[in-house]
Parts: C-alpha cells; structure tokens; sequence
C-alpha cells in the first residue's frame, strides 16, 4: 500500500468534489475538485525538474490557499517539504538554505533578489515564486502543467517534511518528519477530537509551523471538511467567521485577545463545536474567563516539532485548565527523576521531572546530526522532550516549566543563545543575557540583559534597531536593559532565574 500522506487524504475527499474545501477571506471557493487539480498541476511541475530522489521544498511565502496546495502538491510528487516563517530575514534563511540544501526554493515575488541569491549560491537549481494574490512564476509554470497526477510512492519511514527547530546552542535542527508520524498523528487527532459531519474549520494559524500546517489543516483535510482561511489572526475577523464555523485552534495569545473582543459570547460561539489551544501554555485564568465568556471549554493540548501532537485534554472528558490532558493512544508518556541516577525511574504521582516520550510520531531524527539525534533519545528509544511536568492522580499531565533554555513568545520559540549570540557581536558589548518575561499578550516577551564596555555608548534603541535589520522581528527583544556584570553562581553560570525576577515587571 502506499504510505504516501497524500494518498491518505485523497481516500478521504469528499465524494462531491464540488463542495468547498477552502473559502477565503474575500470570498474566493476553492472545491476539492479545484484543489485536487492544483495540487496535481504543481506536482506535475515538481516532477517535471527531475530532481533527486528525498528533493527538499524550501517554502518562504505568505499564508494563502496556493501555499497549502503547494505543501500537497510536495507530498504527492513524493518530496520532502521544508516550510519557513515568513519573518526570517538573510542570515536566517541563508542557514536553513545552506545545511537543508533544498533542489527547490520557493519564495515571496518581492523576496527573489535576496533569496534567489542566497539559493544559487547554496547550489539549489530552481527558485520560483509565488504571491499571496494567486501570481508568481511557480503557478505560471503549473498552470501549464496536466491537471492529474499519479501519486508517488512512499513508504511509511520516507521522508515527508523537514521542520528547523531552533537548538539550545544557537544551532537551528531540522526535525524529519516521515509519512508515517504525520499519518497516524493526524488519524489519532481526527478521532480524539471527533472530527464529524459538517465540521468547519475556521483556520487563524500560519502555515509554516507544525500548529497551522499539520494539527489544524490536516484535520480539514481528513475530515473532507471545508477550511475558512484567514491570512493571519485577525481578533475582529474571527468574530465576524465565528458564526460559520465549528472548530478553531490557536496559540494562547489568540485566546488573550478574543477575550479583548466586546462581541465575544455565548451566542457568537452557539455555532462553534471546538477550541483548541496549543504550543504555548494557556494561563489558568485564560482558559476560565474564555469559558465564562462562551460557554466553551478550551481544549488544551501538547506537542513539538519533533514529535507533532502527544497530549491532550480529552474531548468528552473533564477538559482540566493548567494541564495538557492525556497521552494520545499509542503514544507513550513519562515523566523521569531528572535528578537520580536511574534515567528511566519514573516519577510518583505528582512529582516533578523530565518528560520523555515514544510513539509512530516521534520523528526520524535531526536533518544531518546524527550525534544529536543520538543525544536526545534515551538508550530505551524514548525521545527527551526537555519539558519538565508531572502527573496527577488521573494521569492529567502538567507542563511546569523546561530544562531547555527557550522562551515562547505568542507560540513562536526563541532560543537566547541565539539571540546572545547577536547581540554579544555588537560593538562595545561584553556579553549579554536573555531571557523570557511574563507578557499581558504574548505570554512571555523577549528581554535583553546587556553588560558594556565602560566607554561604549549603547542605547536600548540601538541594539533593537541593530537585531531588526538582522533576525526575524518576534525574535528581537521588547526591551533591553544594561548591567554592570550579570549575577552568577558559584560555578560561573549566568543566574537567569535572578534576572528573570529582577526585570519581571518592566
Ligand atoms: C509578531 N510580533 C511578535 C510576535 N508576532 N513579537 C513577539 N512574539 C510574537 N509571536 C511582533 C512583530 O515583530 C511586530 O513588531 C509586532 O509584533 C506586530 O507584528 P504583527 O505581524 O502585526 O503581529 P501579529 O499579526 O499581531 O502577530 C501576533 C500573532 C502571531 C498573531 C500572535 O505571532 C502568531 O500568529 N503567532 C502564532 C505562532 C504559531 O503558529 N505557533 C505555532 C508553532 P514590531 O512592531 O516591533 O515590528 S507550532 C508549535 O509550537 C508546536 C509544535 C505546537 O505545539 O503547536
Ligand atoms: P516547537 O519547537 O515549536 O516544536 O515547540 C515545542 C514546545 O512548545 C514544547 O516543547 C513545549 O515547551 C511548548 N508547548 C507546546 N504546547 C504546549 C502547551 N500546551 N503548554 C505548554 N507548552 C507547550
């Protein structure tokens, strides 16, 4: 049987591929029909490169019904889809580019100068583009393209995409995803969440990371349900698409601001089946003043790039505010004694320690960086998540804190080595220090603890200013602070939890 991702969905098409399978904010419909053909045209184009067999798709382009068919069209040519944030600026994607050596580049129409240069220099034969407004030369090239393809072969442990997390070193890793991990993950979350007839995604997420791309268009998908898609998260918007819809996912952050929305009640959520939320920890006092305000119980879950989703709160269950839920079936969650000798003694009911989990999802490994792979994976094949949480008496998980040095900002993640490690290249810098700050909206904020050189001038201004030019804006701290030395312990470790309350509130 074919294990290809694409083959899955197309059995679970609709049988009338007239019906709509994305609307967009303007009103453009897109049956399933009409994507199926895109999909088979873009794939057509793919294959008529002739590129080498597990080819990456590096994708960089704005949020639109062509992005996702683009992403189809990668698995049903049978290659490997490496998607970007839209917000990494050179030194950034010229990483990505470099060590993912993509055969295929796929950009932004304004970004070609840059990233095409960027993508030759790499060694990658195509760059083509493609625009929010259904332009750029990839849709020029496949419209040309037969409207029918026969899907690739796959099998289950192939490669179907590529995801870069950033690496506590400052290292981005690209995760490998196979067909396998994002099959079962996508069934197990169709059934959990009881995906159902007439269900309609009202789809908020952008479509470069696992939350947007894989949990919430992949359930559409499955479920032949019809997505409504929004090219970024719009609280007004929502509002106004709430009444159409059955089901939404966010990050934490989208909850804060509905709840800033006056219109947000019972009667402009009667439609609504599902709230999910992920990738980031939902306040307890969220989760309440949503379900006072709704009437729904956001349903929290818990997952990574590396291994998609593994736990959640149950659909008909008691959905528990503060904890992620429950291991999904067939995924194996522990929590262990980071402290003792014994890696694998689990922890008692209640007790705090290392999250560690196994399953079909669990990824294939870091892209080229075997000693890693090798790192993060207990000798028992169980993957170290570098979440620190704990079990409750009904086997609730919590997610109390990480031993991984990273900050989630409005559910994009930021490692500090990163950024230290531009900031610490500035001149007159000493070093620097930086750390996540409790944030009204996106639950923590990037601040940057800096120590000079005596005679250096620097302001706040001119280091935010620098980073901006330099890295992606969510990454660029809100607020930049000097010291003359940065607190440490007796062995030279920078104290970050020193810092963390000592700028707590500014
Ligand atoms: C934008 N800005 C941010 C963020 N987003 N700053 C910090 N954190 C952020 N997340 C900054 C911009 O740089 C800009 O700064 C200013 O805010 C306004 O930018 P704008 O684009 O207008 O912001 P926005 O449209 O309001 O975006 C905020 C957002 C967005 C809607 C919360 O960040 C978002 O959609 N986040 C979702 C991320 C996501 O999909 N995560 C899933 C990862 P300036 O004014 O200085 O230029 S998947 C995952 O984690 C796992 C596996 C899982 O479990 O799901
Ligand atoms: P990523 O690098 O995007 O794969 O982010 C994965 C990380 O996001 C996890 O290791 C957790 O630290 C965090 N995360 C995801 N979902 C949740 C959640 N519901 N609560 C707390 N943290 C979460």
């Amino acid at each position: 049987m074919n294990a290809n991702l694409y083959a899955l969905f197309e059995s679970r098409f609709p049988q009338d591929l007239s019906a709509c399978c994305i609307e967009t904010q303007e009103g453009l419909y897109y049956s399933w029909s009409d994507v199926k053909r895109a999909t088979a045209k873009m794939a057509k184009l793919l294959a008529s490169l002739d590129l080498p067999d597990g080819a990456r798709i590096a994708v960089q382009v704005e949020k639109s019904p062509e992005a996702l068919i683009l992403y189809l069209a990668t698995l049903q040519a049978g290659y490997v889809y490496l998607p970007l944030n839209t917000a990494y600026r050179e030194a950034e994607i010229e990483y990505f580019v470099g060590n993912a050596e993509p055969s295929v580049v796929v950009c932004a129409p304004g970004n070609f100068g840059w990233v095409s240069k960027i993508a030759f220099k790499a060694g990658t034969a195509h760059v083509f583009t493609l625009g929010e407004q259904r332009d750029g030369s990839l849709l020029e090239r496949a419209s040309r393209m037969p409207d029918s393809f026969k899907t690739v072969a796959r099998k289950p442990d192939d490669l179907a995409a590529i995801l870069y997390t950033s690496g506590t070193t400052g290292r981005s890793k690209g995760a490998m995803l196979t067909h396998r991990n994002l099959a079962s993950n996508a069934e197990v979350l169709h059934d959990y969440w009881r995906w159902q007839k007439g269900d309609v995604l009202l789809h908020a997420l952008p479509l470069f990371h696992v939350h947007g791309l894989f949990v919430a268009s992949h359930g559409a998908l499955l479920n032949g349900s019809k997505m409504i898609f929004l090219p970024k998260f719009d609280g007004s918007e929502v509002m106004r698409q709430l009444k159409r819809a059955t089901v939404f996912m966010g990050v934490p952050t989208y909850y804060v601001r509905l709840l800033a929305e006056a219109g947000l009640n019972a009667a402009a959520c009667a439609n609504m089946r599902l709230f999910v939320s992920g990738s980031a920890p939902l306040l307890t006092e969220t989760f309440n003043e949503f379900a006072k305000r709704s009437g729904h119980t956001i349903l929290e879950r818990y997952g990574m790039s590396e291994t998609t989703m593994l736990v959640s709160n149950p659909y008909a269950g008691p959905r528990v505010g503060g904890t992620v839920g429950l291991p999904l079936p067939g995924v194996s969650v522990r929590v262990v004694k980071n402290a003792s000798g014994n890696p694998h003694a689990s922890c008692a009911v209640n007790e705090i320690g290392d999250i560690q989990v196994k399953g079909p999802n669990v990824f294939k490994g870091y892209w080229r960086m075997p000693e890693k792979t090798a790192e993060e994976f207990t000798d028992d094949g169980y993957f170290k998540t570098g979440d620190v949480g704990k079990f409750d008496d009904k086997s609730y998980l919590s997610i109390v804190g990480r031993s991984k040095d990273l900050i989630i900002s409005g559910g994009y993640n930021v490692y500090p080595k990163e950024i230290e490690s531009f900031i610490d290249e500035i001149d007159g810098v000493v070093e620097s220090a930086v750390i996540g700050v409790p944030h009204p909206d996106f639950g923590e904020a990037v601040t940057a603890v800096v120590v000079t050189k005596p005679q250096a001038k620097i302001a706040e201004a001119d280091v935010i200013a620098l980073l901006k030019s330099k890295i992606a804006n969510f990454k660029v701290p809100k607020r930049v602070h000097f010291l003359a030395d940065l607190p440490r312990n007796t062995m030279g470790k920078v104290q970050k939890n020193v810092l963390r309350e000592q700028f707590k509130d500014d």
